[in-house]
């Protein structure tokens, strides 16, 4: 059984791990406050943090809000694209579920994402299906027992890292075990670009013998 503080890299892509001590450099360079377990910044996108652990959905909500990056405070991970989805489910890369900004607790079955720039945004509806992007376990969401109505990623236990609703606790039942959360960073690309190269500039610097 993982422990709850460990992130399996098992499955890691041998891109992203190369990734990976770049961005945690370029933090360090940028005098960056991130903390958690996995910081990877997507290609011509934001940059995305996987926090492990047990949280209730709002626990993480307010704790999301308490992380930085390159100055820029964090929010819940908010969903638009099957290529940030695809993303996501690298960076999480377990198959533990992970709460993102979703939720249908202000109105049953209507599913909007409620942090960052898409707070209040509709993209699912029980009535119309899929109003922008979604990426349900089929037969999700349902509402199972009584109400599941806070968004979780990995729900198909990481083979796509597909969503489900849960009751917002840390119920085992409900959380695949543990129920961590991914932190979306609005940082510009320009931003994760130049630490991007700050990282490879330092890389080259420390390199023995030069
Ligand atoms: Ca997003
Ligand atoms: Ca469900």
């Amino acid at each position: 059984m993982q422990g709850p503080t460990s992130v399996g890299r098992a499955n890691a892509n041998p891109l992203l791990k190369a990734v990976v001590p770049v961005i945690a450099l370029g933090l360090a360079l940028a005098g960056g406050s991130a903390r958690g377990s996995v910081i990877l910044a997507m290609p011509g996108g934001n940059v995305y943090e996987y926090v492990t652990g047990r949280y209730t959905f709002s626990e993480a909500l307010g704790e999301a809000h308490t992380h930085y990056y390159a100055g820029v405070q964090g929010h819940l991970v908010t969903i638009t694209s099957q290529a940030e989805q695809d993303f996501v489910h690298g960076l999480v890369n377990t198959s533990y579920a992970a709460w993102m900004g979703a939720s249908d607790a202000q109105e049953e079955g209507v599913w909007r994402w409620v942090d960052g720039p898409e707070a209040g945004v509709t993209f699912w509806t029980q009535a119309s299906g899929t109003v922008t992007f979604a990426a349900w376990t089929p037969g999700e969401p349902n509402n199972y027992r009584t109400g599941e109505n806070y968004g979780v990623l990995n729900w198909d236990y990481g083979v796509q890292g597909l969503w489900n609703g849960a009751p917002g606790t840390t119920s085992a039942w409900e959380t695949r075990g543990t129920v961590g959360y991914v932190v979306e960073y609005e940082v510009p690309e320009p931003v994760t670009g130049v630490l991007f190269c700050a990282g490879i500039a330092a890389v080259i610097l420390r390199r023995p013998g030069k």
